[in-house]
């Protein structure tokens, strides 16, 4: 990073990044925190129940060079700001399912309040020469709140989710305001290509902005920069996981267990845009319409508990459950089941086993930002021997691995085609297909990320004291009834 100022990360939920649980992104924003002795942000995780409506703790911890600091939610804050706005309103709405989409203003006046609560707790740890990033659809109107208060930082914004194209977006009440809220950042990350074009359009659809170039856009007096910039992995993290001893016995005991039977994965949190209906439904047209992989293709799909307070999450558990159910009754054999269909984390010192024993990783959502696991199953292959990775269209990823064989989640019997191409596909087309995939995520690692968002962040033009304080005089009014207030 240019800057010689302290990066200060804000996320929804704060990773320990010296924890040996932490994923790859923690790992990441740890090393970039760490090398400017940054502070991190966030949610503690807990809930008070009898907690009052806009307030919460704050805890405060160090992890080497770099402080933790955290804060509780009340339940009315939890239930409306996160179970609510952000998942059962953003979260749908963001990937394309306006049908499961709840808008009810006591979400909103949550997801507002909380924002507020952050800003406020956040504004009083912050330094002038502070570089500030703000991740996810949790925290789009943070920067607002931020600037309200009078901070003159730069400040960023990554998306991690999908943008939906204008229609899409406008089907959301109160889109204006959320869009407005992008403007009071200087820099708005987005996963694809594809999403920036989308913002790029909204915000000159919508909101009249003028397109300066580069990405850059002007509205209501404001500028911001809107880019692509597609997440990566942590390569080595991986391969270093894949080498310790946790993980090569459960890769022997794997490959023991199922020496007769191919093995095809999937690893994805119980979400519905995660495609897995549609996959359990692929894999029996598989088994129907391809009889030698009766008695021997079997599918691992871990389905990691999540979000299960939100109802179309438990009808997805239960979808899944009778689909699965199914299909081992159907074809399953005393002593061959084709899907394992488990419902629990799987420790992450234990998946390069699964991504390296298995001929096939299945990673088909109907709608995702990046898709982390397409990548990680990539840089587990070995070279020698590597497996196919069958890969939805609708992944962000899908911009970067064209070499992955693409499918659309929707058209089963393709997918089931692909499936079976995957599984007899020759070695030499296997080895160049893996090679032009693992060159590309190993050139843009989630270190490369995290560095090419802070150096673009950091070569901004930090904003004149008069631009900010136009920010905060056209900031959008306090809802008072629960609505948002609306430019029209
Ligand atoms: C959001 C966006 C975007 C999954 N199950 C287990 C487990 N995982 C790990 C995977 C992977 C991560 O969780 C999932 O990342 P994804 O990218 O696949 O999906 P989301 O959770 O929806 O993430 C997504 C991402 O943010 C980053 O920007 O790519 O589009 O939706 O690392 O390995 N890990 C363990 N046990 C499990 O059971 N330990």
């Amino acid at each position: 990073m240019s800057s010689t100022g302290r990066l200060v990360i804000v996320s929804n939920r704060v990773g320990d990044p010296r924890k040996a649980s932490a994923g790859g992104l923690a790992v990441a924003l740890g090393d970039a925190l760490a090398k400017s002795g940054g502070l991190w942000f966030g949610w503690s995780g807990k809930v008070v129940d009898d907690g009052a409506p806009g307030e919460g703790e704050v805890h405060h911890q160090r992890s080497g060079t770099v402080e933790l600091v955290t804060i509780d939610l009340s339940k009315a804050d939890h239930d409306t700001y996160y179970a609510g706005y952000s998942n059962q309103a953003l979260w749908p709405a963001f990937h394309y399912r306006l049908d499961l989409a709840d808008f009810a203003s006591g979400f909103f006046a949550g997801y507002q309040r909380v924002n507020r609560l952050f800003a406020r707790k956040l504004a009083v740890l912050l330094r002038p020469d502070d570089v500030i990033w703000v991740h996810d659809y949790h925290l789009i109107p943070l920067a607002d709140e931020l600037r309200a208060l009078g901070c003159r930082q730069r400040i960023g914004f990554f998306l991690h989710i999908p943008l939906p194209p204008p229609p899409i977006l406008a089907a959301i009440p109160g889109h204006k305001w959320l869009m407005r809220s992008f403007f009071a950042y200087d820099l708005v990350g987005l996963q694809t290509r594809s999403d920036a074009d989308h913002f790029a359009r909204f915000v000159q659809e919508e909101a009249g902005a003028r397109a300066l170039g580069e990405g850059r856009f002007e509205a209501l007096g404001r500028q911001v920069v809107a880019r692509a910039y597609p997440i990566g992995i942590d390569v080595e993290e991986f391969q270093r996981l894949a080498s310790s001893n946790d993980s090569r016995q459960t890769e022997a005991m794997l490959k023991k267990q199922y020496s007769h039977r191919r093995l095809l994965v999937g690893i994805d949190r119980l979400d519905y845009s995660k495609g897995l209906p549609q996959r359990f439904r692929a894999f029996r047209e598989l088994l129907a319409n391809y009889p030698e992989n009766l008695n021997s293709a079997t599918l691992i799909q871990i389905a990691s508990p999540t979000r299960e307070s939100v109802q179309a999450y438990e009808e997805l558990r239960r979808e899944l459950e009778g689909l699965a159910g199914e299909i081992n009754g159907d074809y399953g054999e005393l002593d061959w089941l084709p899907i394992r269909y488990l419902h629990r984390v799987w420790a992450r010192r234990r998946l390069p086993a699964l991504y390296r024993a298995s001929r096939v990783a299945l990673v088909t959502p109907l709608r995702d930002g990046m898709n982390l696991v397409a990548k990680e199953y990539v840089a587990m292959q070995v070279e020698a021997d590597p497996g196919v990775l069958v890969l939805s269209r609708f992944a962000g990823a899908a911009e970067q691995m064209p070499e992955a064989l693409l499918v659309n989640p929707y058209d089963i019997p393709a997918t089931t085609q692909a499936i079976q191409r995957a599984l007899s596909m020759s070695l030499v087309e296997r080895q160049e297909r893996h090679s032009a995939l693992l060159a590309q995520i190993r050139e843009h690692d989630v270190h490369d990320w995290s560095r090419t968002f802070l150096d673009a962040l950091s070569a901004i033009e930090t904003r004149p004291p008069e631009a900010i304080a136009s920010l905060v005089l056209q900031r959008a009014a306090p809802v008072s009834d629960g609505k948002p207030d609306l430019i029209t």
